[in-house]
């Protein structure tokens, strides 16, 4: 049973402003959001496309303090690189903002005082490390020790880094905090819970029953979840880098940056529309969408919902079709091992190639498992698919219209039986590729459009109508003419993909007002109608820039091997 929307509202992770962004992001999160929000675009829906830079927790903080600056400092510094990032890649955010600003910290503020007044919180009192050289609590990893169980002398009090493990500070032996040096003594603490076990009965009808449709890999963690059963959350932490605790006892104490972080998406949606924000988050007919990675699976499908829903007053998401790991040449992406490419520095080494990464990206996105990024399979991808198909078939018709043609779209006489089987593999295919784009299946999606190509490709070289020109012109016309036919079909087809590229394919066929509901349509340049001049859409990677990419990962490895304790 398909619910019927009125608007779409689209959310992606908000990064970490503590380093730059990778592919990595880029594969799981913001090509799929955008590649959503243009589609729906070009449908006509009205879209709402929120992003922003989380700019709170630990590891900002002890990033700064590393540094000698503050963390706002560190968030300024890469907020504005990682928005620039985004800006470059053409993701269309409506509106990319960030957790420090004045109207997110009034409006998570807001947020928790009103379920603290409604009671949905509980209290505890713990015991806690505490500096008190420094006179404050410590989060987990401001206090290293001993691992008990692999003696690891620098374990932190959330995790030994040499064996793994899991640990509580209280784990550690001999523990020291990290800002004074000194031996941290216990003290109690009171912090606040988010009581998630009192939100299980619902969670589980809502996800296990209701949204059946999900991502497999969503809904099988989502289910592992509920079926372990859910326990209190705690939503603040002792912690001077972040949003204050609005109420009594708060003093000293910031939200949990997992709190205010998800707030951050109706923030930034009242600062882009201060004035009817609230269609958006409390109107049944809002269609909801978290685009995330599957890191935070448990936090938009288990605690910002029972968040939203101890307030009462919005709705809940209708899907979170989150993607799993990108790896780079058969490893984890890791920002402190260098082992990432930044999307700052693959601009630099390919100026104007957006294009190419969002389709290898997307080609080979890791929707249903961890999938591989490769500098082999990039250049593959794009000199055989983007040059050789698309960018060759696009070319060749182009070329040959202004040859015989002066550039003026010819008229099509009757049709062959060739001409009518090309004709229809893509009858079919707005309905195909929307089957996909309704289901997050984006690379299937993509697989669809670049068909097309083929098959436009394919046709060109049976018919040869560069041949034809010499002995049957009007036969030419026709074949030239349904050759235009698809590519204005791929214009569209590619565009949520490519943007770039199908902008300038637009200018070329000189033909901008095209939409979604053209696809498929054999009709969409009249005979008569003046073609710009062809530029070429895209151009083949040689081996020498591939291999110093592969060189630049090679060094970094062994700048790790050197640094290796
Ligand atoms: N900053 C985690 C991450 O970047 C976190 C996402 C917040 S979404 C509200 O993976
Ligand atoms: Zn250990």
């Amino acid at each position: 049973m398909s619910k019927t929307f009125q608007r779409t509202l689209i959310t992606s992770a908000l990064p970490y402003a503590n380093g730059p962004v990778h592919i990595g992001h880029l594969a799981g999160v913001y090509i799929p959001a955008d590649i959503y929000a243009r589609y729906l675009r070009l449908k006509g829906e009205e879209v709402l496309f929120i992003g922003g830079s989380d700019e709170h927790g630990v590891p900002i903080a002890l990033k700064a303090k590393a540094e000698g600056i503050t963390p706002q400092e560190i968030v300024d510094r890469y907020h504005r690189i990682i928005k620039k990032s985004f800006e470059a890649f053409g993701i269309t955010f409506d509106i990319y903002s960030r957790t420090t600003s004045k109207i997110h910290h009034q409006t998570a503020s807001a947020f928790f005082q009103k379920l603290y007044e409604k009671g949905e919180f509980i209290e505890k009192t713990s015991e806690q490390y505490y500096d008190e050289e420094a006179g404050q609590f410590l989060a987990d990893r401001y206090i290293t020790g001993e691992c008990p169980h692999c003696g690891n002398k620098h374990a932190y009090g959330d995790q030994c880094e040499t064996c793994g493990t899991a640990l509580s500070p209280l784990d550690l032996v001999d523990p020291k905090s990290t800002i004074s040096g000194s031996v941290p003594v216990l003290k109690e603490t009171k912090h606040w819970y988010l009581p998630l076990d009192r939100h299980e009965a619902w969670l589980k009808k809502w996800i296990l029953e209701d949204h059946k449709e999900w991502k497999s890999n969503v809904y099988g963690q989502c289910k592992s979840w509920l079926d372990m059963g859910l326990q209190p959350r705690a939503v603040s932490r002792d912690l001077d880098w972040g949003i204050p605790i609005p109420v009594e006892g708060g003093e000293g104490k910031v939200l949990y940056v997992w709190f205010d972080a998800p707030v951050g998406y109706i923030s930034n949606t009242i600062e882009h529309s201060p004035d009817n924000w609230e269609r958006w988050w409390k109107d049944k007919s809002t269609r909801l969408i978290h685009f995330i990675g599957k890191d935070n699976i448990v936090f938009h499908c288990i605690v910002f919902p029972a968040m939203l829903k101890a307030d009462g007053t919005y709705i809940l998401p209708e899907n979170v079709p989150a993607n799993e790991f990108l790896n780079l040449e058969s490893d984890k992406i890791s920002t402190s091992r260098n082992w990432a490419v930044w999307l700052h520095e693959y601009l630099e080494d390919f100026p104007e190639k957006q294009d190419v990464l969002r389709y290898v990206l997307t080609a080979n996105a890791p929707e249903t498992k961890d999938n591989d990024f490769t500098w082999k399979d990039f250049q593959a991808r794009n000199n055989n698919e983007l040059v050789a198909i698309f960018g060759n078939f696009v070319n060749r018709a182009m070329v040959l219209i202004h040859k015989y043609f002066e550039g003026n779209i010819p008229k099509r006489s009757d049709l062959s039986d060739s001409d009518r089987a090309t004709l229809d593999e893509f009858k079919h295919m707005k309905r195909d590729l929307e089957t996909c784009l309704d289901q997050f299946r984006f690379r299937d999606a993509l697989k669809e459009a670049m068909n097309l190509a083929r098959t436009g490709n394919k046709y060109l070289a049976d018919t040869e109508p560069w041949k034809l020109a010499k002995t049957d012109i009007g036969r030419a016309a026709t074949i030239l003419n349904i050759a235009m036919q698809i590519t204005a079909n791929l214009a569209i087809a590619f565009e949520s993909f490519l943007p770039f590229s199908s902008e300038k394919l637009k200018q070329m066929i000189n033909k901008k007002d095209l939409t979604w509901n053209n696809l498929g349509s054999i009709d969409l340049l009249n005979a008569g109608h003046q073609l710009n001049q062809p530029e070429l859409l895209f151009e083949k990677i040689e081996d020498e820039a591939i291999e110093k990419q592969i060189q630049k990962l090679q060094d970094t490895q062994k700048a790790n091997r050197l640094n290796e304790p």
